[in-house]
């Protein structure tokens, strides 16, 4: 294989990381001879384990491949600092590894530049791939979340919607289970697990009761549950304080703009995590609690809310990306509610930019951007 295909092979390795590796990077490595023969193959592991190169390094030792003068291929900078881990870096030279080609490189200020000078000083050639090369679009995209919380101290925020043709999400009667069929909600369980956190609000949660966990099999963590709360009106019985399915054990972050002390005491007691953090109107400041979870390692956050907060987040410039089920359906304009709250004049449009469209099962999946991110 060429370094081409073999930097291709480590960047669908790294999609392996998807579910896993949060809040680190997903990202893949493949060891090669000279002459392109694979040697060794990882992707990143769950966080505080081992990174990309040390999966690969490992199996080519344990295949009994000698190493010396081998390349590297790895869809992000490989690292220099002691984390929770010690630098990849260390290990390539030790093994004895000639040439690493980068994809792009790693935006963490402990890292930033210092991984491939670290590499060059100990002798190693390195090739990091132009910025534009698709192969490096590729790495940060699907690492989009984590590019966030570096260079914006924020996460990447995509809002969920499910809907009929004609854009409505529920009847008047709060009847939405059935709009888009079993295919789309399978998949909308999938870009749950793969955000560090999902996101709701409290009117969410007192007309639904949801549970919001990923439920997907063989999946080894659970996206934390951020609500949206002014006045903590979740119940202390909410199913989302039950255990999720599989495999258990997830944060629960309540975001209040100054709530009654029992309140915040009762939900504390249910383990809930309560911060305050007011905006205007007796309303929680949206881009503060985005920070806030951005200083929660939070890459990518998964909306799945009511009109109201939906519009509120369209509204005050949080939201980056959709992901739109459309039903094959028609529910009348005039019948039923619609995904976000009206905007009172033209200028409050949003602007979207096409990404992607696909059939899953019955239904059509649309992803756009916010125009602008
Ligand atoms: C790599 N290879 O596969 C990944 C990297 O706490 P640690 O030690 O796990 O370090 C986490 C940081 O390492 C993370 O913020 C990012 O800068 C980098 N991730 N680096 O060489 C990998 N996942
Ligand atoms: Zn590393």
């Amino acid at each position: 294989m060429n370094d081409e295909a073999l930097l291709q092979r480590a960047l669908d390795l790294a999609h392996g990381a998807l579910a896993l590796s949060n809040p680190n990077p997903r990202v893949g490595c493949v060891l090669a001879r000279a002459d392109g023969t694979v040697i060794g193959e990882g992707h990143t592991q769950r966080a505080g384990e081992a990174h990309a190169e040390v999966m690969a390094l490992r199996q080519a030792r344990d295949n009994g491949h000698d190493l010396r003068g081998s390349t590297a291929f790895v869809t992000l900078e490989p690292c220099s600092h002691h984390g929770r881990t010690p630098p990849c870096c260390d290990a390539l030279v030790a093994a004895g590894v000639a040439r690493v080609v980068v994809a792009t490189t790693d935006p963490n200020p402990q890292v930033a530049g210092n991984g491939l000078r670290r590499l060059r000083e100990a002798g190693v050639q390195v090739d990091l791939l132009p910025p534009g090369h698709p192969l490096s679009l590729g790495s940060r995209r699907l690492n989009i979340g984590f590019f966030s919380r570096m260079l914006r101290q924020r996460p990447w925020v995509r809002l969920k919607i499910a809907a009929s043709l004609d854009g409505i999400t529920a009847l008047p009667d709060g009847q939405s289970q059935w709009i888009t069929g079993e295919a789309a909600r399978h998949d909308g369980h999938h870009w749950r697990a793969r955000a560090c956190a999902v996101l709701t609000g409290a009117g969410t949660v007192l007309e639904d009761n949801p549970r919001l966990d990923a439920r997907v099999p063989g999946l080894v963590r659970q996206p934390h549950l951020v609500v949206i709360d002014s006045r903590l009106d979740t119940p202390t019985e909410a199913r989302l304080f039950e255990p999720p399915a599989e495999p258990g054990r997830r944060a629960v972050w309540l975001y209040h703009a100054g709530a009654a002390p029992e309140r915040v005491a009762a939900l504390q007691a249910r383990g809930a995590q309560t911060t305050a953090l007011a905006g205007a109107g007796g309303k929680v400041d949206l881009a503060a609690v985005f920070a806030d979870l951005a200083r929660r390692e939070v890459n990518e956050v998964h909306v799945e809310a009511g009109a109201k907060l939906n519009a509120s987040l369209l509204r005050e410039g949080q939201v980056d990306e959709l992901l739109v089920y459309l039903a094959p359906s028609l529910l009348g304009q005039g019948a039923g509610i619609a995904p976000f709250g009206p905007l009172h004049s033209l200028d409050q449009r949003v602007a979207l930019q096409w990404q992607a469209l696909q059939p899953i099962g019955d239904d059509l999946r649309v992803t756009a951007l916010v125009r602008g991110r």
